[in-house]
């Protein structure tokens, strides 16, 4: 019998959630390879753009959040749409333009959201959707909810006047938002030193007059620890605050894009640093889990995505008699 197999499983109140984060970051980058693989066989119409590397902070964020809470997610948060239970069935619908799937065929990428799950439907224009979330949390408080919002954006998104707007507004009218900076290192293929001239990101807090933190965006343990914290916080003064997450992009923007831009010395310090390798690190080095429980649990998350990939193939395309629905405003 293998050794790891007669191991005593420890536990503790969090080990719970971190196996829920993992079995997000599976289904995540499972998915996104998936998509990737399909995407260079010319099975998908529109653009693939992966968070492979970045999933930690979707995961964490997501499963964190209580049903009332709202979400802006990003092009590259696949994570923070499974952790709030979307279903993979829907990704790929989406992917593959199912009339099936969240925008029935409307969209083929990262343009679907789920109101019921408080995740808001992505627009592509940088720093947008930052507004629209400040809105949304007030339409709701006003409503009597004790509702909060969670913000995505790159490093590259914050330097839009959008963020400026955003930001500044939340924190004149006490709106309880985690703003969280993916700062991957670049915008397309714009390094972060044409981006910023400050030390750090989190600089830009202290001009909106709110709190800011930096934390280490691949590390699902200190995430989760300092989300907690600052959740409180939030909830506790309704003021908003803006986190730092320090993460790579392992891909290019898109699958169109090879990243040739980007030194391979950054890719490999990064790659040591890969949040599902690290949370496995951590169950597995603390008797949490043993290799057995986290291969199973990847071969569950392996065979939903095979089976979600066919049941999707077999659905049918939007017929182009009804395709204008729901574009335009109806009477
Ligand atoms: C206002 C605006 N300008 C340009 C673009 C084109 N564009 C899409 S993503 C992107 C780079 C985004 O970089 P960043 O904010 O760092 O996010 P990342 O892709 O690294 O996650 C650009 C320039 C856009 N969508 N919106
Ligand atoms: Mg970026």
């Amino acid at each position: 019998m293998n050794s790891q197999a007669t191991k005593k499983i420890k536990t503790n109140t969090s080990v719970n959630i971190w196996l829920r984060i993992l079995k997000t970051m599976f289904l995540g980058r499972l998915t996104e390879e998936r998509l990737v693989r399909l995407y260079h066989q010319g099975k998908i119409f529109g653009g693939v753009y992966t968070g492979i590397g970045q999933e930690a902070i979707g995961a964490v964020s997501a499963h964190i959040g209580t049903p009332d809470d709202l979400y802006a997610p990003a092009i590259r948060n696949v994570t923070v749409h499974l952790g709030r239970g979307t279903k993979v069935l829907d990704v790929f619908r989406q992917y593959l333009g199912r009339v099936t799937g969240p925008t029935r065929g409307r969209d083929g990428n990262v343009h679907y959201g789920e109101m019921d799950k408080g995740v808001f439907a992505m627009v592509s224009h940088m720093g947008a959707m930052l507004s629209v979330l400040v809105g949304g949390v007030m339409a709701r408080r006003r409503l009597g909810k004790s509702t909060m919002g969670f913000a995505y954006i790159g490093d590259g998104a914050s330097s839009t006047g959008d963020f400026h707007e955003a930001l500044n507004f939340a924190s004149v009218f006490d709106v309880p938002i985690l703003f969280m900076i993916e700062n991957n290192h670049y915008a397309y293929s714009t390094p972060k030193e044409f981006q910023y001239r400050c030390q750090s990101l989190v600089e830009k807090a202290c001009g909106y007059g709110m709190e800011g933190l930096e934390v280490d965006g691949n590390d699902v343990i200190k995430l989760y620890d300092q989300i907690k914290i600052i959740l409180e916080k939030i909830r506790k003064n309704n003021r908003p605050v803006l986190l730092v997450c320090d993460t790579m992009r392992m891909r290019g923007h898109g699958e169109h894009d090879d990243a040739s831009y980007v030194p391979k010395e950054l890719l490999l310090k990064y790659k040591e640093k890969d949040p599902i390798h690290l949370l496995k690190k951590h169950l597995l080095n603390n008797d949490f889990a043993c290799e057995q429980d986290l291969k199973k649990l990847e071969k569950e998350c392996l065979d939903e995505i095979n089976q979600s990939y066919k049941k999707a193939l077999s659905e049918p395309m939007p017929s182009p008699d009804d395709l204008l629905e729901g574009v335009y405003a109806e009477d």
